[in-house]
């Protein structure tokens, strides 16, 4: 039988109305194919990391349950990040939508497409705060707690959009 791996998926817009496009994205987790959506956080407001001169961005995470090999979800990702039209210009600079594995089970992978836990997780306000929303308690591969990552972490500019 095959495993299921708990993911979570790191969700970012800050073009083409951010917030659609983020709503938008969790309905399509939904529905991808050997995937389940178990959880999702709010969606939260923060200025842009990197180059300043781009609009906010609109972040949220999601606990999918999977079946696919990580690469096979990235593929599935990306395909998603293509259908909101998504076009690199610039690193770090603003997009339709991106879709980040934050965490595929407690694995750690470093290969040339795919590095998990992602790179930046640890010190990002708009993954952890929206990630412990949902996820409080998680330990990452490593031993760390979020809660300790979270210490270190002050909310800055990050704030909870209330519906
Ligand atoms: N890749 C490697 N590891 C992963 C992973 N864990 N998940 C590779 C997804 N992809 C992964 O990604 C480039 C390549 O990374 C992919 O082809 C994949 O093989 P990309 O999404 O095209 O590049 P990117 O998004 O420009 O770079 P990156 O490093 O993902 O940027 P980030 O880290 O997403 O930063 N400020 C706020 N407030 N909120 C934001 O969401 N986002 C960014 C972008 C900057 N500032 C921000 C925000
Ligand atoms: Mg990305």
């Amino acid at each position: 039988m095959t495993e299921t791996i708990r993911c979570y998926i790191g969700l970012g817009s800050n073009l083409n109305d951010p917030q659609a496009q983020v709503r938008e994205a969790l309905e399509q987790l939904a529905a991808l194919a050997d995937c389940e959506l178990v959880a999702a956080s709010s969606l939260y407001r923060s200025d842009p990391v990197g180059p300043q001169d781009q609009p906010d961005f609109i972040n949220a995470v999601a606990e999918l349950h999977t079946t696919l090999d990580a690469e096979t979800l990235l593929d599935q990702l990306q395909a998603l990040e293509q259908s909101h039209h998504r076009v690199r210009e610039r690193y770090w600079g603003p997009r339709t939508l991106d879709l980040d594995i934050l965490l595929y089970g407690n694995e750690q992978i470093d290969t040339e497409r795919l590095c998990v836990p992602h790179r930046f997780m640890r010190e990002r306000g708009f993954v952890l705060w929206p990630l412990a929303e949902i996820a409080p308690e998680l330990i990452l591969p490593d031993g760390t707690a979020l809660s300790a990552l979270l210490a270190l972490c002050p909310m800055g500019t990050l704030e909870q959009i209330q519906l």
